[in-house]
């Protein structure tokens, strides 16, 4: 192990980010990360860190690691169990499912959270071989509807480049706490200091980013869709399209134009809530910039019209030409696409495109979070009934706590892979610990920088607990159990691997031409092959050389432009991921490659999406009607300084704000007899909860909010079971969701709130 004072890299896991951290061992055994700063070195994030990264402790030292297989025993309660009985088990109740009602009624739901994206890969392969095809995971609750979008616009995920982007709008999301890009703090503070560029947000709420911004369009809860028709009907009524470059690059142009002209902009803004002068203005401001970047997030993607509202985003920095060039949009070059509408499942088969049970679209490969309880609630011969949960708790984070634990309880077999005993954990039949993201080789593919991209992958900082498994072995083992890889398959691989690299790659390519099933288990062939050969048991990482080996074929430029020149580029960004322990760049592009990424039929940007227009059409020029029983609109998961989704159960990390305050506008808390710090009861038709109220100036009448990732259950000092805060999906419900997209619509949850005396 390393002396006390050695500084150590490694990685924030609590956002998609994963910025570069560099950390000191100390406390009882040295079992405690200490000291922490910003790693310079990390490519990325260049030495920046956020205040919540100084926390990390609490994550590796969570009060409910579980450190031993677990099963339940009929009366609730668990039993420790060995290894090998765990995966005996464990494999033969998939294969009796699978034999008894069919493989598509296994369904896995994770595969990694901010941080830990290599157990989705292994997975996949304990998927293939039980010829499981359904699967999800938090994006299908989040970003599935933004997807789609992008599907059929460009073919291609799409990133905005705030870095240098003259105007930079953020709709539904606040950076400022959420990050979602590199020194998010750094870059938003520039960009407000400076006259020139400008920052526009749109949120009901007055934001730490909205409160940097020079345009602050403050929408009612909800309208953004009436606001983001009025910004693009605006741009098309006052003619401020970039026309000579829509004529090179877009097709649809005249087809859009006719829909916007009929755009009642007046009205749109009163129904939205903005003035109509501030919307010209923004209109104007955009079109008038060098370039503009946008990105939007949860507050639409889990509102009403999410779907429409992402299309509506997309128009407005389509129609203003900001796409490939600096500080516009961009594709940046990935390692591995999660956000892929690849088809997937059973090799050869056909892609499943609609959910077994209620038909609900499928998009990226993901089952809309929000079907799961009805994909299984029911007699239908195709429900889902078993099912294997991986770095996700859909007990506590998707919509619906109630149902999604009823539903899980109706399950024939529920196989937990954690590191900590959470909601879903409890719920299972049995619960397969991990060891801790400090404990493993782990990293991200959330690689979306660009013209510069960089990938890491992290060393392991403390030995695995005993009686832990990485993900990796547990899949390879499930797999072994299977019967599906056998030795025979793996021995001549191996010892081509102990002979060196080009010998392994021969042997590789030549043993999936004569075995094609391999393919469907290629990470944990890797895994078990070449694996061993790495250095510094390294071994989880091997299925890198694959993904190396394919990102050296596809973006050839891309890698050689980052220094990888050698005869094998691919073998080279392999090495160079395993030596540098701060991560690596991996490709390096010029601005036309976005364009070249575009995968359309004719290369353009595709304006028109005739569902969408259709829905516009429908907007209507009503305000949508009020509750009179519930006549208050409540955003059920904000982010704030103290939140980091469920990754810390112990609520001893949060400085302040312990039990994550419902936010109230100092006229509602008068209206209804609140003051700040006292108590209220807040209803929604699925639920009730009590809960801390603080009267904040953020918020407008008539809005509350909630923090996400509270209410947590975790054992105090004396090992009794607490749930600090309100878990916030015992107030949402599975059907109230996207119709396009399934996704849910948690920031928009009819409410009451009644003081507590
Ligand atoms: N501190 C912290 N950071 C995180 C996380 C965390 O848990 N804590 N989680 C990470 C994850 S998983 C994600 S997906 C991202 C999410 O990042 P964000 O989407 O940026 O975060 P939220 O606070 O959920 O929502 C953003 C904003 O939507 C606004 N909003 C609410 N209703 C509406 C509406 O009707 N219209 C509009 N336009 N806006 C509305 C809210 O007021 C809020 O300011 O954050 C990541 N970063
Ligand atoms: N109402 C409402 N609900 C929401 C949101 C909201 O805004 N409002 N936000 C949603 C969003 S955007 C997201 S992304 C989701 C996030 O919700 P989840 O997908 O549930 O994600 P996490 O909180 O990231 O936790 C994932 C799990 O990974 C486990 N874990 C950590 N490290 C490891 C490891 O190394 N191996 C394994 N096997 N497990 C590990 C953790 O213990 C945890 O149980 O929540 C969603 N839920
Ligand atoms: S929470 Fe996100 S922005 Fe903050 S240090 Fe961690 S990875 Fe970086
Ligand atoms: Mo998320």
């Amino acid at each position: 192990m390393a002396s006390a004072d050695e500084w150590r890299q490694t990685a924030c896991i609590l956002c998609e980010c994963n910025c570069g951290l560099e950390v000191q061992l100390g406390g009882p055994g040295g079992g405690h990360i200490e000291k922490i700063r910003g790693d310079r070195a990390h490519p990325a994030s260049q030495g920046y860190a956020c205040e919540k990264a100084h926390r990390i402790d609490h994550y590796q030292n969570g009060p409910d690691r579980v450190t031993a297989p677990l099963r339940r025993r009929g009366d609730g309660t668990f039993e420790e169990i060995d290894w090998e009985t765990a995966i005996r088990e464990v494999a033969a109740g998939l294969m009796r499912v699978r034999d008894a009602a069919g493989p598509e009624t296994i369904f896995y739901f994770g595969g990694g959270g901010q941080g830990n994206h290599l157990p989705g890969g292994y997975a996949a392969g304990t998927m293939r071989a039980l010829g499981a095809v359904y699967r999800s995971n938090a994006l299908a609750q989040e970003k599935t509807g933004e997807f789609w979008v992008n599907g059929r616009m460009l073919g291609a995920p799409v990133r905005g480049d705030f870095e240098h982007a003259e105007v930079a709008l953020f709709v539904g999301k606040n950076p400022y706490q959420s990050h979602g890009m590199p020194r998010a703090r750094v870059t938003l503070k520039e960009i407000a200091r400076d006259p020139a560029r400008t920052l526009i947000v749109i949120d009901p709420r007055r934001s730490e980013t909205a409160e940097l911004a020079d345009i602050h369009l403050q929408v009612k809860p909800g309208r953004d869709a009436w606001l983001l028709a009025a910004l693009v009907g605006v741009l098309v009524q006052e003619d401020l399209l970039a026309h000579p470059w829509l004529a090179e690059h877009a097709t649809g142009t005249a087809e859009i134009a006719a829909a916007f002209r009929a755009i009642p902009v007046a009205r749109y803004c009163e129904i939205a809530g903005v003035a109509e002068d501030l919307v010209r203005r923004t209109a104007r401001r955009l079109a008038a910039a060098t370039s503009v970047a946008v990105a939007e997030d949860l507050g639409i993607q889990m509102n009403r019209h999410s779907t429409l509202n992402s299309y509506l985003e997309k128009l407005v920095w389509m129609l203003t030409g900001n796409f490939g060039k600096p500080g516009a949009q961009y594709v940046p070059a990935m390692l591995v696409n999660l956000t892929s509408s690849a088809p997937d499942g059973v090799a050869g088969a056909k892609p499943a495109r609609t959910s077994p049970v209620v038909g609900a679209r499928i998009i990226s490969g993901l089952v809309p979070c929000n079907v799961i309880p009805d994909e299984i609630l029911t007699e239908h011969p195709k429900r889902y009934r078993a099912m294997v949960v991986e770095s996700g708790n859909p007990a506590h984070s998707l919509a619906d706590s109630r149902r999604m634990r009823e539903a899980l309880g109706a399950l024939e077999l529920l196989v937990v892979i954690d590191v900590a005993m959470t909601e879903t954990a409890r719920l299972a039949h049995y619960v397969l610990p991990a060891p801790s993201q400090y404990e493993k080789y782990e990293a991200t593919f959330f690689n979306f920088d660009f013209p510069a991209n960089a990938f890491h992958l992290r060393r392991p900082l403390f030995p695995a607990p005993p009686g832990t498994l990485p993900e990796a072995e547990i899949h390879a083992r499930l797999v072994e159990a299977l019967g599906f890889v056998t030795e025979a398959d793996l021995a001549p691989l191996r010892a081509a691997a102990s002979e060196g690299r080009a010998a392994f790659a021969q042997a590789f390519f030549a043993a999936l031409a004569a075995n094609p099933k391999l393919e469907r288990v290629l990470p944990i062939v890797l895994y078990r092959t070449l694996g061993p050969t790495l250095a510094g048991g390294a071994a989880a990482a091997a299925p890198l050389w694959g993904i190396c080996q394919l990102f050296a074929l596809h973006h050839g430029d891309s890698l050689r432009r980052a220094g990888y020149t050698g005869e094998n580029p691919g073998e080279q960004l392999f090495d160079a991921i395993l030596a540098n322990p701060s991560g690596v760049v991996f490709a390096v592009d010029e601005y036309d490659a976005s364009w070249r990424r575009v995968r359309t039929p004719e290369g353009k940007l595709q304006l028109v999406i005739p569902e969408l227009l259709a829905e516009l059409a429908a907007l209507g020029l009503d305000e949508p009607p009020a509750s009179a029983e519930f006549p208050l609109v409540l955003s059920a998961g904000e982010r704030r300084s103290w939140t980091a989704n469920t990754i810390f159960r112990d609520p001893r990390w949060r400085k302040k704000d312990a039990d994550g305050a419902l936010r109230v506008s100092a006229a509602d808390a008068l209206r209804l007899g609140l003051r700040d710090g006292g108590r209220a009861r807040l209803t929604t038709k699925r639920g009730s909860v009590e809960t801390v109220v603080e009267v904040s100036a953020m918020m407008q009448p008539g809005h509350v909010s909630l923090p996400n990732g509270l209410g947590c259950t975790y054992p105090d000092e004396a090992g009794r079971l607490r749930r600090p805060g309100v878990p916030p999906n015992e107030l949402t419900a599975s059907e109230d969701r996207d119709a396009i997209a399934g996704t849910p619509w948690h920031k928009h949850v009819a409410a009451r709130l009644e003081a507590i005396e």
